[in-house]
């Protein structure tokens, strides 16, 4: 099979190709490094890079028009809603008339294309009160980012609706694994808190920032499962122009989290607490029926995930 991941590089897209490079897939990566790394892919001399920007027409219609795909996973996107508050002209760009013209570019270039699967977020809801969060939930978007991620998902069925390009888009709630950024200010805090806890083993003095009392809830899932979530969704006639909630289905809060490493570690983290943070969601946890309903089952706990994600770092 041939599969195209854009932003392939980068957290999930590095998993995912790393997976699939496993399974001996023929795969080309699309990355313009701007948080990705090449050293997050396991095998470099098994997958065809493309160093560039899916903001290049020129450089995505030479992809695809050189190449018939099967599977197109697109990832790449400016990922954090604090980079899109700074920068919202440029997160639209990237995030809104990338996805259109690649979409474009599909309908006219790819006709055997089996599915492309948009990569949303479960920012799209805000901080509507009502929970555990449906894909028929209230959409209120707080930001650019999550204003554009659910054009992005709109768009990506009305091309299925319209144009017949197989599509779906996936909602991820809080993805946690190896290979996430730790060095940005906007990486996901499990990969923040696990960088605090490194640091310290290897001598140096810090503490981690804690925004707010450290009750806030998310659901955290773990890489494995997103992978698992991806193939059910590709390889599933029934999820063709639907979307779906990529969560647990359960909840944690930071404090758990913190007392979960604290016992994978062996030593208390120094935490300094500062107010929460603007626009800080306090729940959100999302209900994953829809996706269990076409054969998702999460394998891996809040302990097992992030006694896995220990073990990763280790063997690095
Ligand atoms: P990431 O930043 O690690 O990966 C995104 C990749 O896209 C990076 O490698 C980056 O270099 C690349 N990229 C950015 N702009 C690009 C451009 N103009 N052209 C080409 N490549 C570009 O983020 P991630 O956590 O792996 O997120 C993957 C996708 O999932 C994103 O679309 C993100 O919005 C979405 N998402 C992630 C989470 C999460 O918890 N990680 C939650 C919700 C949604
Ligand atoms: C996540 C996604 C975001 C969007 C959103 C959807 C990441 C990085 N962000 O935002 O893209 O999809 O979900 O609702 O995956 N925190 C600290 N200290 C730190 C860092 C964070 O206390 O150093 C707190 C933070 O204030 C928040 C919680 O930890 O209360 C989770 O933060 P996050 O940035 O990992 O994720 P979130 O849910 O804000």
């Amino acid at each position: 099979m041939k599969y195209l991941v854009t932003g392939g590089a980068g957290f999930i897209g590095s998993n995912l190709t790393n997976m699939l490079i496993r399974h001996n897939h023929e795969i080309i990566v699309i990355d313009d490094l701007s948080m990705g790394k090449l050293e997050n892919i396991d095998d470099l001399t098994k997958i065809k890079f493309f160093k560039g920007s899916i903001t290049d027409n020129y450089l995505m219609e030479d992809i695809l028009t050189k190449y018939q795909f099967d599977y197109v996973f697109h990832l790449a996107a400016v990922a954090s809603v604090a980079d899109s508050v700074e920068r919202p002209v440029e997160t639209h760009e990237v995030n809104y008339n990338a996805v259109l013209n690649i979409l474009n570019l599909i309908r006219e270039h790819q006709p055997g294309l089996k599915r492309f699967v948009f990569a949303s977020s479960a920012a799209v809801y805000g901080d509507d009160p009502e929970l555990p969060k449906k894909e028929t939930s209230p959409i209120k978007p707080m930001t650019q980012y999550a204003i554009d991620k659910f054009a992005a998902e709109r768009t990506t069925i009305v091309f299925n609706d319209l144009y017949h390009v197989p599509t779906s888009s996936v909602r991820f709630f809080n993805v946690y694994g190896p290979n996430q950024n730790p060095e940005s200010p906007y990486s996901g805090v499990i990969s923040i808190l696990q960088d605090c806890y490194n640091r310290i083993l290897s001598g140096e003095k810090i503490y981690f920032t804690l925004y707010g009392d450290g009750s806030q809830l998310r659901d955290f899932i773990y890489i494995e499962d997103v992978l698992q979530a991806l193939m059910i969704v590709v390889e599933t006639v029934d999820s063709l122009g639907q979307v779906f909630n990529v969560g647990t289905g359960k909840e944690a809060d930071l404090q758990q989290i913190i007392e979960e490493f604290n016992n994978i570690y062996g030593f208390e983290l120094p935490v300094k607490y500062q107010d929460k943070r603007a626009g800080d969601i306090h729940r959100s946890v999302a209900d994953i029926s829809n996706l269990k309903n076409i054969g998702f089952c999460p394998k891996n706990t809040i302990s097992e995930g992030l006694y896995k994600f220990v073990e990763c770092y280790k063997d690095k």
